[in-house]
């Protein structure tokens, strides 16, 4: 999870305030750390099923470095209304599908046992609803005969990183348009 906040510096929108993770050992903390950026690890383990308590460990942080926006990326915990509602029109997520279609876990294998032709990526605003936001931003990539789940998911990881940036660069000078990329 990434904290931005708003503030003109160069020639984007937003510049990163801290760098969240569940996981103690997530790649994204050492990267962010190496950038100069400030980051906090809150592991969900200890919580249980206590959702709220867990929360409240990771608010802390976040609230203290005050950001206007929030952006989850390969964040696996579902986050509770609560939660969503203090944040609610600024906290975006990237989802590898084609939302609506397959919310949630196992994207790639649905779509190969679907049959489907394309699959991709979405960036959509976070609601209480699991991934079920308004949508801003969609790639598209071809399924190709033979894809494993994991050949799908590479070649949907690298649209990914082309489109959320884009999304976030539109989204933080206050578009909210669907960006289409393929
Ligand atoms: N929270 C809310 N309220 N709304 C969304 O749209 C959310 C969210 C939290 C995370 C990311 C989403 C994804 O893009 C996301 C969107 C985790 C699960 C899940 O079932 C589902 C969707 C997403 C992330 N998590 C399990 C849980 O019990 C744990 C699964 C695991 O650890 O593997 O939280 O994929």
């Amino acid at each position: 999870m990434m904290a931005l906040c708003r503030d003109m510096v160069g020639d984007h929108p937003c510049r990163p305030v801290l760098v969240a993770s569940n996981d103690p050992d997530a790649a994204g903390l050492r990267r962010a750390a190496e950038l100069g950026i400030a980051t906090t690890a809150v592991d969900h383990r200890p919580y249980g099923a206590d959702r709220a308590a867990f929360e409240s460990a990771l608010l802390e942080p976040i609230l203290a470095a005050a950001p206007d926006i929030l952006c989850l990326a390969g964040f696996m915990r579902v986050l509770t209304p609560a939660f969503v509602a203090r944040f609610e029109g600024r906290m975006l997520n990237i989802h590898p599908s084609l939302l609506p279609k397959y919310p949630g876990l196992r994207t790639h294998a649905r779509a190969l046992a679907a049959g489907d032709l394309e699959a991709g990526c979405s960036v959509h605003e976070v609601t209480a609803v699991l991934d079920s936001g308004p949508l801003l931003g969609r790639a598209v990539v071809p399924v190709l005969v033979g894809d494993t789940p994991e050949d799908l998911a590479s070649r949907v990881l690298a649209q990914e990183h082309r489109l959320y940036p884009a999304v976030l660069r539109r989204f933080g000078n206050g578009e909210r348009g669907l960006l289409r990329l393929n």
